[in-house]
């Protein structure tokens, strides 16, 4: 985009001092974002919401509003100090104080930039153990959360929903994808599992498994980490709202248990890392463990086979009807993705029983 029109954008918002420069910031697949660059005391984030996804931009707002709000109040009340750095701050659009702006097409909104901070796309065990006890520090903080939030996409991690909406797009045939015996290979490998895979609304239609407030993309990549290693906060909070707990464990691991990348052209590369599960397991039910039902946690370890699942799933299912969804680099990039969620999920698979003898 072109950067006057960039930095009419940032005008909209209170902003503190001159914009110096605007430029790309981060590899998400949905929104687009920019980072900020002033001669102020801070620097700034601005994201172009993807409306296409994000239909009702004010419930995703109001959402984000009442968790950063909450979050903030808590780090207060305990007395943290550097408060800033441990959770987003979105601007308030100068004519309407809301915390986005648009022109009736696009919808914008600019959070402070946060310092020294560092992101991975890969964690060792012990930065694993880090986030697992952030994560669960997150779901703990929002348990009490007064307002209510809503489903920002509806039945978001709702696998009965993913399996539909494959079944569709095999049936509608858009882009006649159809025709490669790979693609209808895939499509058959993954349906043997749906039953299996679609336990968690079973369950919750059962009454044995709540509903609570979730990040619902626990992407390695959204978690900052301070330079000593100590995680900061937890950023993208677009989806966050009401899901099982499996969805931020599960999402977590499907990114930072795979020894290879989430879009790993060589298979050989993608398998799960049991030190990694164990070190992020460990973390989590230290913080989580506290509120976990016995059915959450004995189902732990079905949630790590969920997610890359469920990611599998949805890059078929984004291929199949040519690549409406996601942001792509190349034609075929989501069947590379594919292929390497599937891989990851078998393998996740062959350590299910070790999975559960850990987390007991
Ligand atoms: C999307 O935007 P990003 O990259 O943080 C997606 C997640 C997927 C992920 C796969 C709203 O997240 O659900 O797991 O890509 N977010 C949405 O990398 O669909
Ligand atoms: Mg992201």
């Amino acid at each position: 985009m072109d950067p006057q029109a960039l930095q009419q954008i940032v005008g909209h918002f209170a902003v503190q001092g001159k914009v110096t420069g605007i430029r790309p910031l981060g590899n998400g697949l949905i929104n687009d974002t920019f980072l900020v660059g002033t001669d102020g005391p801070d620097n700034y984030v601005l994201q172009r919401i993807n409306q296409s996804i994000f239909r009702d931009v004010d419930l995703l707002q109001h959402n984000i509003d009442c968790v950063t709000r909450h979050i903030r109040e808590k780090l207060v009340a305990a007395g943290e100090s550097d408060i800033d750095r441990k959770v987003l701050r979105f601007l308030p659009e100068r004519a309407t104080g809301k915390s986005y702006w648009t022109d009736g097409t696009q919808w914008w909104r600019i959070s402070v930039f946060i310092r020294d901070a560092l992101t991975f796309e890969a964690v060792t065990p012990e930065y694993a153990g880090y986030a697992g006890t952030a994560f669960g520090r997150f779901e703990a903080m929002l348990a009490d959360l007064p307002d209510k939030l809503g489903e920002t996409i509806p039945d978001f991690h709702n696998m009965e929903l993913r399996a539909r909406q494959l079944r569709e797009a095999v049936a509608a045939d858009a882009a006649g994808r159809m025709a490669n015996p790979e693609v209808r290979s895939l499509v058959a490998d993954i349906q043997v599992f749906e039953q299996e895979m679609c336990k968690a609304e079973r369950m919750y239609r059962e009454g044995v498994l709540p509903k609570r407030i979730c990040h619902c993309d626990t992407k390695v990549n959204n978690m900052l980490f301070d330079r000593d290693g100590s995680i900061l906060c937890v950023i993208d909070l677009d989806t966050v709202m009401p899901s099982f707990v499996f969805s931020d464990f599960g999402d977590f691991l499907r990114t930072a248990a795979n020894t290879g990348a989430e879009d790993d052209p060589d298979l050989d590369n993608v398998s799960f890392n049991m030190e990694i599960f164990k070190a992020f397991a460990k973390g989590y039910l230290a913080s989580a463990g506290v509120f976990l039902t016995p059915v959450e946690r004995e189902n732990l370890p079905f949630a790590a086979m969920l997610f890359p699942y469920m990611q599998a799933v949805r890059f078929l299912t984004d291929y199949i009807n040519g690549d409406t969804y996601y942001k792509i680099r190349y034609p075929e990039h989501n069947l590379v993705r594919t292929r390497a969620q599937w891989k990851l999920f078998l393998s996740a698979r062959e350590k299910a029983e070790e999975m559960t003898s850990f987390v007991g």
